[in-house]
């Protein structure tokens, strides 16, 4: 099956996004049963979701996993839903803002993530990885990709599995910062997306089988 795998690149005071880190990593390796397409998306509240929507028309995905980083989160935090709305703390990586704005005016309010998000959740604890259900991705640029890429899903009434999954920091972030934030190594995150792609992997064979 072929799985579009996206990060992000660095964004804030960050030289680093582990996201894009993870993604280059599988990328070097075989993951059975996967043909593993990549992106890495602009931090930019215009060419991001673009980016996204253009690398799923490429791939022609039977999955999407899109990850980026959430600094303060202790574990794998495997996302639930998006919500249709933008609210950024920070400007994006081109200057953008945005308060309080919807994504797709009239859109609906919100899209569950169509990942198998239990079992993954519980294939990445096996594996060893801490790992958490989330209930809000935020409401900045990766929340942002996530909506606009289920509803685009929505709308051409493609149902393939598809979501977003956060990471913590890598320990390279914080030791270079004063502000101290839980970490998770590259290590780490590698053996849980590893983990949780190999869920939708199976879950994407069965249903073709059934
Ligand atoms: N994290 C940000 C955007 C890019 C990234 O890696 C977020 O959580 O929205």
């Amino acid at each position: 099956m072929n799985l579009l795998l996206t990060g992000f690149e660095p964004f804030g005071e960050s030289k680093l996004n582990p996201s894009e880190q993870v993604v280059r990593a599988l990328e070097r390796e075989r993951i059975a049963g996967v043909e593993l397409y990549t992106a890495i998306l602009p931090v930019d509240r215009v060419r991001g979701p673009a980016a996204l929507l253009r690398a799923v028309r490429a791939a022609r995905p039977d999955a999407v996993v899109c990850l980026g980083e959430a600094a303060r989160r202790v574990a794998i935090s495997i996302e639930r839903v998006a919500i249709n709305l933008l609210d950024f703390r920070i400007a994006d990586n081109a200057g953008n803002k945005a308060t309080d704005e919807p994504i797709v005016p009239g859109a609906p309010a919100a899209y569950f993530c169509t990942l198998p998000v239990r079992a993954m959740y519980d294939a990445v604890r096996a594996a060893g990885v801490p790992a958490e259900l989330s209930l809000s991705a935020g409401a900045y640029l990766c929340n942002q990709v996530t909506y606009v890429l289920l509803h685009d899903l929505a709308q051409q009434q493609l149902e393939i599995p598809a979501g977003f999954v956060h990471l913590p920091a890598l320990p390279a972030q914080v030791a270079t910062r004063d502000m101290l934030l839980p970490t998770m190594s590259l290590e780490t995150m590698v053996l849980g997306v590893r983990a949780g792609i190999g869920v939708i992997a199976r879950a994407v064979a069965v249903a073709r089988a059934g």
